[in-house]
């Protein structure tokens, strides 16, 4: 091979693995080509076989992505870095994006398996005729707890939890609205306060609850609670599940003052850059047999009705984390409260952290 020629092929070589650094980069970043899906979710909140059927079925590749708050996703969004596709948002967020235009409205022609989900979870205050968000789980706010371990006492009540014999044994999911509702609620007022004196009482309260507080924590509350590492939790009804599913000793309550009935929906949000694949994968998850299969595997409630008879009965007859319309009735679904309000929880969140230090 004379010179030239070996000049050039090595030319070759080294831009082909040039461009395929950078293509693979790009990916990495969330680069949304015309056959890419970012995906937007919490964190424990999908079965990962299902993302790699959905990419084999529809030759579509999924970059995912996750949170651990919906402040946080917002912020994301809000930034505008991130070509997300698919968010996957609660009410009150999603209420709050929806007025400050950050949604782009869904074409419910491309979602044909919508019928699958439960009337009970269509249309609610939030989002109006579900223009822009479908369903994904629901569930409630509660304690998760070890009986045994607290000597057979039964905890009914959010008060409970200040019991000097459970010092150092909670552990809190690390949401401010939970937290600052959990105050709000042992004292009787609702999780949809914007009273200043209320609030501020209720992080008093809460500051008083410190010393039985072991942590603050995130998806690692379900690990360490079966685990024993603590004996309560303050979690989400689906967390409880999982946690139960590994420890049979554990029970979950929704206290009997009351406590938050909450729906994650998916959406499109405005940074989206590949709409037909969105609708897609809404479709996709709608299915009954791809829903049953990510209930089974998350932990939480689902509201698609064509799933349930997919699933085992002691679930779905399971009236802890498939409440009656009559016991949800009771329960307060977080109102989108305005910035200033949001921002205000927010602080007192903060506030009780430092506190704790
Ligand atoms: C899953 C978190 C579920 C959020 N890790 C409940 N809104």
């Amino acid at each position: 091979m004379n010179k030239l020629v070996r000049f050039f092929l090595v030319i070759a070589v080294v831009s082909a693995v040039l461009l395929y650094a950078i293509s693979s980069l790009n990916s990495s970043q969330g680069y949304t080509g015309s056959n890419t899906l970012t995906v937007f979710n919490w964190g424990d909140y999908i079965d990962p076989d299902i993302i790699k059927r959905f990419e084999k079925e529809t030759g579509i590749k999924v970059i995912y992505e996750t949170f651990d708050s919906n402040e946080s996703m917002m912020t994301k969004i809000e930034q505008g870095g991130t070509n997300y596709d698919i968010a996957i948002p609660s009410e009150y967020m999603i209420d709050k994006m929806r007025h400050e235009h950050l949604l782009i409205p869904l074409d419910h022609s491309k979602l044909p398996n919508l019928k699958y989900i439960d009337n009970r979870f269509m249309d609610l205050p939030f989002d109006p005729q579900n223009k822009y968000s479908i369903p994904y789980f629901w569930g409630t706010v509660g304690i998760v707890y070890n009986p045994k371990m607290l000597h057979g006492k039964k905890i009914t009540s959010w008060n409970d939890l200040w019991a000097s014999n459970l010092k150092n044994k909670i552990l809190l999911t690390d949401g401010a609205r939970e937290v600052i509702g959990m105050g709000l609620n042992s004292l009787g007022y609702s999780l949809n306060d914007t009273n200043k004196q209320h609030l501020i009482e209720a992080k008093e309260k809460l500051d008083t609850l410190t010393p039985n507080i072991k942590a603050i924590v995130g998806d690692e509350i379900k690990m360490l609670l079966a685990n024993r590492e603590a004996s309560v939790g303050l979690v989400w009804s689906g967390d409880a599940s999982e946690i139960m599913s590994q420890n049979e000793d554990l029970d979950y309550v929704v206290p009997k003052e009351g406590s938050n009935l909450w729906f994650d929906n998916m959406v499109i949000p405005k940074t989206a850059k590949n709409i037909e694949a969105a609708h897609k994968f809404i479709n996709f998850m709608l299915d009954p047999k791809v829903a049953a299969k990510n209930t089974e595997y998350v932990g939480y409630s689902t509201p698609n009705k064509g799933a349930l008879k997919y699933m085992p009965k002691e679930v779905v007859n399971d009236e802890r984390f498939y409440p009656s319309p009559e016991l949800t009735e009771k329960l307060e679904v977080y109102k989108n409260l305005g910035k200033k309000n949001l921002a205000y929880y927010n602080e007192l969140f903060l506030q009780f952290k430092m506190h704790r230090k």
